[in-house]
């Protein structure tokens, strides 16, 4: 266990708050303590920073388990067996490409969702049902960054949960009555989306997406290695038909993105204003800046025609780039990355990632910018906390503090914003609080509800990209580690370790009874999700319910048949060989959590059936012999003799 001086940041008295100073902040107990480490953050020596293992050998990781403060009565995390979670939490699962649902505070998985990745479990990629979602020329898989949900007024709303995949360049939706990914959308003109946000007010509304890299634009062989022609765009989606609804032309690139409460305005980092391809390119300036959208005057700019169109597509695009009535560019230091508004709806803040700062900015200072009333945009700046060493992302508790992520010192600060805002304007206060280790390398983190005006100052939660030594060994690859931290007293309180699999960026913590009666236990027989094949099998004359029977349209062979514990509606059927099969499965059970599966042996086919939910799938027949069929869901003491045969012809 380390010291506990260690984990507690200053010690504060009453009457005795001041700023400290920036030696002060270089040995703060468990801080960045040695001057020398922190003057890697000045440039130039960043360079040899991320050489090899510099970034990560240098730099302390070596940390020896962390444990509670003694003798503070913690909030427990255990839920008892039989015992249900207070709230959702909704992680993103990175480059699995799916979303992941937890019980928070047990930290327990309760179902993966699958999104962009292919899932055999239940048939995500090979079901028809899956692929008229996923489109047919997605690529498979990708890497899912940032779930967030609708919102109403600054409210959770229970409709639909949104995410990214940065490398497909694709957002996707999630209703959250079945949580099945309903839609996704492919994002023209971009090489990637990164931050996602959602509209806040009066709802969502418009889902916002960065994009980092930067490319030639259309990007068909042009420009090739001119990177100065290269560029970026911001996209606004519509949330409800997820029809790209306009984008704007920035200059340097984005990374995070958060919006206001009062629907005016959306504001991304930016880390690479240099507009370089090179490592040591983008880390040359000493400030970036952060990139504030005006959503009324870019509507109206897109209503009077005031856009262009890129090649084919009919995305109205605008000019944001300096200069822009539509924006505002605000200088702040250094590839600032995580953007979060604070819940009282007043303030933005960016992590600044290379400085020990974290960038607060007033979105009222941003009207007075927009009305003309403020000349320099670095005067929309309120407060600039210096934190220690790598500040990625910033969590609010609904009460007046603030918790930043520093990914370098692998802890999590506390700070209280009107002190540090105090702070900035020459008052002698300190507005730090306590810095708790975290283990290790933090990148993310959330508070429950600290997205949205009912911020509750219950639960923190510090995404940490490495493990190191917290769980047995398992190869190579280690578990990511999601701490678990209570927030609800004056010190933060670290409660419990959960191990992960690659990699959580983000996640939203959503009280369940927020969601109470909004999620169903069974497939409604009139569900969108399946209506085509419901709308199909009409045409064929088949009553889904009812019927199991065959349909021949000269090669194309349609296999519908019930199932029903313990029984599929045909135990065997017979194509030849060159058809194109398509199986359609009705679960006629309708007792709840009673799902059948329908795997077809040597054919790479296997689909869940819910209660009252009907999958298809089609595949060639190609291979002349007896193929069985077998249900993968164990529904029943006779699930193994759940089974039957496709005979294929010669
Ligand atoms: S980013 S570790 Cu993909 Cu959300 Cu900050
Ligand atoms: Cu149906 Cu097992």
């Amino acid at each position: 266990m380390s010291d506990k001086k260690n984990d507690q940041g200053p010690e504060l008295k009453a009457g005795q708050i001041r700023a400290l100073t920036e030696e002060e902040i270089a040995a703060l107990p468990g801080g960045p303590g040695n001057p020398a480490r922190r003057s890697f953050m000045k440039a130039g020596a960043l360079a040899g920073l991320v050489g090899a293992g510099g970034l990560i050998g240098s730099l302390g990781l070596e940390r020896a388990a962390h444990a509670a403060e003694p003798g503070k009565k913690l909030e427990s995390h255990d839920v008892a067996p039989g015992h249900l979670d207070e709230y959702y939490g909704f992680w993103s699962g990175g480059q699995s490409g799916e979303l992941r649902i937890l019980g928070v505070p047990s930290m327990r998985e309760l179902m993966r969702v699958p999104v962009f990745n292919t899932d055999f479990a239940i048939g995500w990629g090979i079901t028809n049902e899956s692929k008229r979602v996923l489109g047919e020329n997605f690529p498979r898989g990708g890497d899912l960054h940032h779930p967030h949900m609708s919102q109403t007024h600054g409210h959770y709303d229970g409709r639909y949960l949104f995410m990214n995949d940065k490398t497909g360049s694709r957002i996707a939706r999630i209703r959250c009555d079945v949580m099945r990914t309903d839609k996704i959308t492919s994002i023209p003109h971009v090489a990637d989306v990164h931050g996602l946000r959602v509209q806040r007010e009066p709802r969502t509304g418009y889902v916002f997406a960065n994009s980092e890299f930067r490319i030639p634009s259309p990007n068909d062989g042009r420009d090739l290695d001119d990177p100065k022609k290269y560029q970026c765009v911001f996209t606004a989606v519509n949330g409800e038909t997820m029809e790209v609804a306009w984008q704007v032309i920035v200059d340097g690139n984005l990374d995070n993105t958060d919006c206001d409460y009062e629907g005016k305005y959306v504001a991304s980092t930016c880390y690479n204003s240099e507009g370089a391809v090179d490592l040591a390119g983008m880390m040359r300036s000493e400030r970036d800046w952060v990139v504030v959208f005006n959503i009324k005057r870019i509507e109206a700019a897109v209503k009077a025609g005031k856009f262009k169109t890129i090649g084919t597509s009919k995305v109205p695009v605008v000019d944001g780039r300096h200069g822009s009535e539509l924006t505002m560019y605000i200088p702040v230091p250094k590839s600032p990355h995580g953007l979060n508004a604070t819940p009282d709806g007043k303030y933005f803040a960016a992590a600044g990632k290379l400085s020990p700062t974290v960038t607060l900015m007033e979105w009222s200072k941003v009207d007075d910018y927009f009305a003309g009333k403020l000349k320099d945009p670095r005067d929309a700046v309120v407060a600039e906390p210096q934190l220690g060493l790598g500040p990625l992302h910033t969590a609010y508790d609904g009460r007046g503090y603030a918790y930043t992520t520093l990914f370098i010192d692998s802890q999590m600060a506390k700070w209280n914003i009107q002190d540090a805002i105090d702070a900035y304007a020459g008052k002698k206060v300190n507005y730090l609080r306590q810095k708790l280790d975290v283990a290790y390398q933090p990148g993310h983190n959330h508070t429950s509800l600290g997205e949205t005006r009912d911020a509750d100052g219950k639960w923190l939660v510090s995404l940490n990209k490495f493990s190191k030594d917290r769980f047995l060994a398992v190869g190579p690859l280690h578990p990511d580690l999601d701490q678990l931290i209570d927030i609800s007293g004056d010190q933060m309180v670290l409660v419990a370790d959960e191990p992960v699999y690659s990699e959580p960026h983000d996640a939203v913590i959503i009280p369940a009874k927020m969601l109470a009666g909004k999620i169903k236990r069974k497939w409604d027989r009139k569900d969108p999700f399946f209506a085509e094949t419901v709308a199909q099998a009409k045409k064929h004359g088949v009553v889904l319910e009812k019927d199991s029977k065959v349909i021949r349209q000269g090669k194309k062979v349609f296999v519908y048949m019930t199932s029903s514990a313990p029984k599929f509606g045909l135990d065997s059927f017979k194509v030849k060989k060159g058809d194109e099969v398509t199986v359609v499965v009705t679960n006629v059970d309708s007792i709840e959590d009673l799902s059948h599966g329908f795997c077809l042996a040597h054919h790479g086919v296997n689909m869940e059936i819910s209660p009252q939910e009907t999958s298809s799938v089609t595949f060639k027949a190609d291979k002349p012999g007896v193929y069985w069929y077998y249900c993968t869901f164990f529904c029943h003491a006779l699930h193994l003799e759940m089974r039957g045969r496709m005979l294929v012809e010669a």
